[in-house]
């Protein structure tokens, strides 16, 4: 039965990782590193899972005579960012993408848990949250994030510690992602995986997902379908999620066809 729904953040609930690459560029200019990243190039490092990660491949590849002055600055240029990244979440910026807050609403009325598996900080979980529900009505009842798991996606590691806090096993819930190593995470945790593709996941095969979506759709505003199971009226509804995932065949998976 399904019991529970669990969300990645960057991409999935909002489309936050162009704020994460503007916060990475301030945090340079206001440090005197003499980089900015421009889309294209942020695109192809966000092949690396995790921020500090990812600057550190950056300097590794691009700067390898620095490497190690850099990388002993890490904390310091990632603390920067990230207080620069919750800078602009807090000026509202940043809003859920569609069908987001329609689902979560129904899923809580429904008396289902939710939770969160990402690779984010928690502080950029923290000012999402705080930007977009109601003080005191945050919906989630479990949040993993960031550091709290050794392995960052694809490894499964925190996707089976969102599973842990909940009590539940993954044949009691679905997963909501929109990148490559996301879906690898959650498929490896034993997790049905629904895809909604992002600004920075055009490219990303979404093989495993048992759907792939543009986003979970409105009323009146359907998402577009892009491949395996497809959505009532092109929405994602608890009750279509429901009969789905109580209906189904635990071995469905989207065949490898280069989404
Ligand atoms: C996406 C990421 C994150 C953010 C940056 O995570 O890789 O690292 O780009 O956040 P997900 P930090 O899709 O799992 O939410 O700088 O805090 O790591
Ligand atoms: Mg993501």
């Amino acid at each position: 039965m399904l019991k529970a729904l669990v969300f990645d953040v960057d991409g999935t609930l909002a489309e936050t990782e162009d704020l994460h690459r503007q916060a990475f560029n301030r945090a340079f200019s206001a440090l005197g590193l003499p980089w900015q990243w421009e889309p294209a190039l942020y695109a192809d490092l966000l092949r690396v899972m995790g921020g500090k990660e990812r600057f550190a491949h950056y300097v590794e590849t691009a700067h390898p005579r620095d490497a190690e002055a850099l990388l002993a600055r890490l904390p310091e240029i990632h603390g920067l960012k990230t207080r620069i990244y919750g800078g602009l979440v807090e000026s509202g910026v940043l809003r859920l993408r569609p069908g987001i807050a329609r689902l979560v609403a129904e899923a809580k009325a429904a008396g289902m848990a939710l939770a969160i598996a990402t690779t984010t900080s928690r502080p950029n979980v923290d000012a999402l949250l705080d930007a977009n529900f109601p003080e005191g009505a945050r919906p989630f009842d479990v949040i993993a994030a960031g550091d709290e798991a050794a392995r960052k996606k694809p490894a499964p590691d925190i996707f089976l510690l969102a599973l842990e806090r909940l009590g539940i096993g993954p044949d009691e819930a679905v997963a909501f992602e929109d990148s490559a190593a996301g879906i690898r995470s959650a498929l490896d945790a034993g997790l049905p995986v629904i895809a909604t593709r992002s600004r920075y996941t055009p490219s990303h095969r979404l093989d495993g997902a048992f759907s792939a979506i543009s986003d979970l759709g409105e009323p009146g505003h359907p998402h577009g379908h892009i491949a395996g199971v497809s959505w009532p009226g092109g929405v994602v509804t608890l009750s279509a999620l429901r009969d789905w995932h109580d209906g189904r065949d635990p071995s469905e998976r989207v065949p490898d066809r280069g989404m």
